[in-house]
């Protein structure tokens, strides 16, 4: 097996039954495994929803360790849509120029400093760094910033290794609380001051409802992005002809990305909870119980794309999910979209191959299921054009 290749454990539950089982903390969770389950369970948040208690609907069940409802992903609608509706052109910035070129400088530096170097370990001193400077350009917040989020780690929300340590989490808590104290003080172009000034239904945020949305923001792009940045590191090391199509074909981007995401996808599944007894795939799901709609499952399936584990950086059709589905869609998708075809377009002009020297696998223990979601540590070469 390839270093880079992120093997699919949920082929012969999704071809058998659809469901796959997983108990997690005595809650347990059906997993709906196919692409067309997934999708028709994102519509119909009548019956599976989102706005349960906080933490209920993350898997693992964040409810040991927080009280704070984040927003707008576990508000069901119609008051879904009016959250959005603050923050969604916010999280469209990502499309202007000046931001772009921003983010190009930030992933052109990591880049440069990179092929100086002997070794570097991809995910804490290239993905990590990387997100969080990048994540500076959404919040138009001060560059210097990153480097406290830096030393959060990879997780902002739960320690490593352990789902029912909620003591990180007051780190960021404590932080953002200073932070929308300060917008409200003094505010500025920031996204806190942005939400300090909103309204919604004809009132001023909360404070709570605006810690809300951006523990969301940190959490959400947090791993999600540091594992799509190292896996495509990992990617380009097995395959460097691949680099090399970009850099001729660079009008292939945009689909390179969508299939990395595809191939990657990064955040494994999202959870519902049942409102009212239903079935799916013959399998009862009673009220008050929970579902997952499993993204990386129904990013393999057979039934939609052909040759699914295979990486075609071209593929036509790609109605991938793994930004999720339908209403909760991910916010952040724009801003990961350009930071990857940034990095992509970057790395093919500059680099010529990268070597991999060691690596730690990251396998995500899902009961029934172990699912490889990137790395926990990987230590590459890489080696310039120039060379
Ligand atoms: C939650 C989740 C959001 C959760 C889109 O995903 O990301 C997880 O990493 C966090 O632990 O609290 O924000």
């Amino acid at each position: 097996m390839k270093k880079s290749e992120l093997p699919d454990p949920f082929k012969n539950a999704r071809e058998e039954t659809g469901i796959g089982k997983m108990n997690d903390q005595n809650d347990p969770v059906a997993m709906f495994l196919r692409h067309k389950d997934v999708r028709k369970g994102a519509h119909n948040w009548k019956t599976f929803q989102s706005g349960a208690i906080p933490g209920r609907i993350v898997v693992p069940s964040e409810v040991n360790i927080r009280d704070l409802r984040q927003i707008p992903f576990e508000v069901d609608p119609p008051q879904h849509a009016d959250y959005r509706a603050i923050i969604e052109p916010w999280f469209r910035r990502p499309l202007e120029e000046p931001y772009t070129k921003k983010l190009s400088e930030i992933i052109t530096t990591a880049i440069d400093e990179a092929l100086t170097q002997e070794s570097v370990e991809v995910v804490n001193t290239f993905a990590l760094p990387l997100q969080s400077r990048a994540l500076t350009v959404l919040l138009n917040s001060p560059y210097s910033e990153s480097e406290t989020w830096i030393s959060w780690g990879t997780h902002v929300f739960r320690s490593e290794g352990d789902p029912l340590d909620g003591d990180k989490a007051e780190v960021l808590y404590t932080y953002l609380d200073e932070k929308i104290e300060e917008a409200i003080k003094n505010p500025s172009g920031d996204l806190y001051s942005k939400l300090v000034e909103s309204e919604f239904e004809g009132r001023k945020l909360t404070k709570d409802e605006i810690k809300g949305i951006m523990v969301l923001t940190f959490a959400g792009g947090r791993d999600t992005v540091i594992n799509t940045v190292t896996n495509s590191i990992a990617y380009f090391a097995e395959h460097p002809e691949s680099l090399q199509q970009i850099k001729e074909n660079p009008e292939i981007i945009n689909s390179a990305v969508e299939e990395l995401i595809r191939y990657f996808s990064p955040l494994t599944q999202m959870g519902r909870v049942v409102t009212q007894d239903t079935q799916v795939c013959e399998h009862a799901a009673k009220a008050d119980t929970r579902i997952s709609l499993c993204w990386a499952s129904a990013n393999r399936d057979e039934a939609v794309f052909k040759n699914p584990n295979e990486v075609i950086l071209d593929r036509k059709m790609n109605p991938h999910v793994g930004f999720g589905f339908s209403h909760h869609n991910c916010l952040g998708a724009t801003h990961a979209r350009q930071l990857m075809r940034i990095l992509l377009k970057t790395l093919a002009e500059k680099v010529s191959s990268i070597d991999i020297i060691d690596f730690e696998e990251n396998i995500e223990d899902l009961d029934q299921f172990k699912r490889k979601v990137g790395f926990h540590k990987i230590n590459v070469k890489f080696n310039s054009k120039n060379n």
